[in-house]
């Protein structure tokens, strides 16, 4: 396997997530004021991309675009140079109608996923060929840089059709999944197979999930990849103690990439390492 050029490293957190509740975590954000201080915690650490998910004030997820709005406004105010990426994947048994409601709110980058899969005992994580087309048609009208979610190797396929077909152009940026039951395993591996399939010059993040979240940080710090952490994918910090904030997370993914010779990108420099420009539509 190739090692890229070591650029600066880019990390993004997920803060939030669709399945993840209280009850695994009291420190799961559900509110406005919640998602925006997790938020802060995370860029304060180094975090340069919030991957974003809401809820109502009950915890449940929702795919309201006032709702995006309003956390996506505190955001800003709290942190604001940070990129907004929030999700089109939304949670398991969401309408394409309102997973799409973020991105007419422009961000800079929305979520893509790449192809259905098993996501849990009954659910089905839907996501067919003419809803990703669907979604990347409106991601490029509304000049929303999508973030393409690869669960496994067939996902890099469809976005390789994609590419044939002009529907997804240069840049691309990848965040690889690993470790989702239903998807690929967090194997150096299974890493390296993910990497190797990517297209020339795609840019990529690395998430693992659960007990393999530091394992695929490091493998993707090595590898010259950028990084994903934060409790939607892994609530704990360590073995059997739960992350205080995602800033704990993004604490710890900082420490690891730096041992690994990488320095940790500011949101500005991973928008010109991202080909997003020095300024984002949304901001
Ligand atoms: N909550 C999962 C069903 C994304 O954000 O784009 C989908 C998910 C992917 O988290
Ligand atoms: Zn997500």
């Amino acid at each position: 396997m190739q090692m890229r050029m070591m650029k600066k490293l880019i990390i993004t957190a997920a803060i939030s997530g669709a399945e993840v509740t209280k009850k695994d975590n009291p420190n799961v954000p559900y509110t406005v004021e919640e998602i925006r201080d997790e938020a802060r915690r995370a860029w304060n650490e180094g975090a340069s991309i919030i991957h974003l998910h809401v809820r109502n004030d009950r915890g449940e997820p929702v795919q309201d675009l006032y709702r995006f709005k309003d956390c996506m406004t505190a955001i800003r105010e709290a942190c604001p140079d940070v990129i907004i990426q929030p999700t089109t994947g939304g949670a398991v048994g969401m309408t394409p109608k309102e997973r799409l409601h973020p991105v007419y709110l422009r961000p800079e980058m929305a979520s893509l996923d790449c192809g259905t899969m098993n996501f849990g005992k009954d659910a089905i994580f839907m996501n067919t060929g003419n809803m990703i087309r669907e979604f990347a048609q409106e991601m490029k009208k509304m000049h929303v840089m999508p973030e393409l979610e690869v669960f496994d190797i067939s996902m890099i396929r469809t976005t390789l059709r994609l590419m044939k077909d002009g529907i997804l152009d240069y840049p691309l940026h990848y965040n690889l999944v690993m470790g989702v039951k239903g998807g690929i395993g967090a194997t150096l591996r299974e890493f390296a197979f993910l990497v190797e399939s990517l297209p020339e010059d795609a840019t990529y993040t690395a998430t693992g999930i659960g007990r393999y979240e530091f394992q695929v940080a490091a493998m993707s710090a090595i590898a010259g990849g950028h990084v994903r952490v934060g409790l939607e994918d892994n609530i704990y910090l360590e073995k059997g103690i739960l992350a205080k904030s995602n800033g704990e997370l993004v604490k710890k993914a900082v420490t690891i990439a730096r041992e690994m010779g990488r320095e940790i990108a500011a949101p500005d420099e991973a928008r010109v390492i991202l080909g997003l420009g020095p300024g984002g539509e949304g901001r």
